[in-house]
């Protein structure tokens, strides 16, 4: 059975959301808040971050590639594009740059400390992390206009990256509100039953109708 080690309201959200998706059962793990010391856990992740996950020998980290490894593996669930078509290409386009962009800036808001030596320098970088994140949503926002999910015509793992980065957004309701074609994506992928549990395992309130 698959072992997936993570937080609440973390980026195991994605890998989380992916198996649920596919319907396999799997063992979670929660660690303690801030980065893990645990000499074990840091065999499997010498970042000490989640997620994290163990399936048979082998160990992966990195939400974004965990959640593409589980797409591969259970390719009945239809949770990838065909590799090699142009939406395939998409999909790698966008889960290793909201994995790598977006995420990292959002980052930067929650773990201001971690991003500055000054002593009160904490301020600062929250604020350019707050004002990258609407420049970021701003251009995602753009970019998902008519589209009824991230990529092509079927919903992806993209879309379960999109949906968490966009509730880890710091004034999140406020950025779908205003950012319209984001909100109305998020929206939709919400209402999916396993992503409407996902969000009220982790204590996210659900976005608001336009
Ligand atoms: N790009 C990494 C990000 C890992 C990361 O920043 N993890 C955060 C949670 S989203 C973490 O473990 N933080 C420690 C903590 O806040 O307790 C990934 O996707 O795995």
């Amino acid at each position: 059975m698959y072992r997936l080690y993570g937080k609440p309201f973390t980026m195991s959200m994605v890998p989380e959301g992916t198996l649920d998706e596919i319907g396999v059962p799997f063992e979670t793990v929660t660690l303690p808040d801030g980065r893990s010391t645990d000499p074990a856990y840091l065999e499997l992740r010498p970042d000490g971050l989640v997620p994290t996950l163990v399936d048979g020998d082998l160990v992966i980290y990195e939400g974004s590639a965990i959640a593409m490894h589980l797409a591969d593996r259970h390719e009945e669930a239809g949770l990838a594009p065909s590799p090699g078509s142009r939406e395939r290409a998409w999909w790698y386009q966008w889960m290793v740059w909201l994995g790598s962009v977006v995420h990292p800036t959002v980052a930067n808001e929650y773990h201001a400390d971690w991003y500055t030596t000054a002593p009160d320098g904490g301020d600062g970088v929250r604020q350019a992390a707050r004002r990258n994140a609407d420049d970021l949503w701003r251009q995602i926002d753009s970019s998902v206009a008519g589209r009824t999910w991230l990529v092509g015509e079927r919903f992806s793992t993209a879309d379960i990256l999109l949906l968490v980065q966009a509730t880890m957004h710091w004034d999140c309701h406020v950025m779908t509100a205003r950012e319209k074609h984001v909100g109305a994506i998020v929206r939709r992928i919400q209402s999916r039953p396993a992503m409407a549990a996902l969000l009220e395992r982790h204590g996210v309130e659900p976005f608001a109708a336009a």
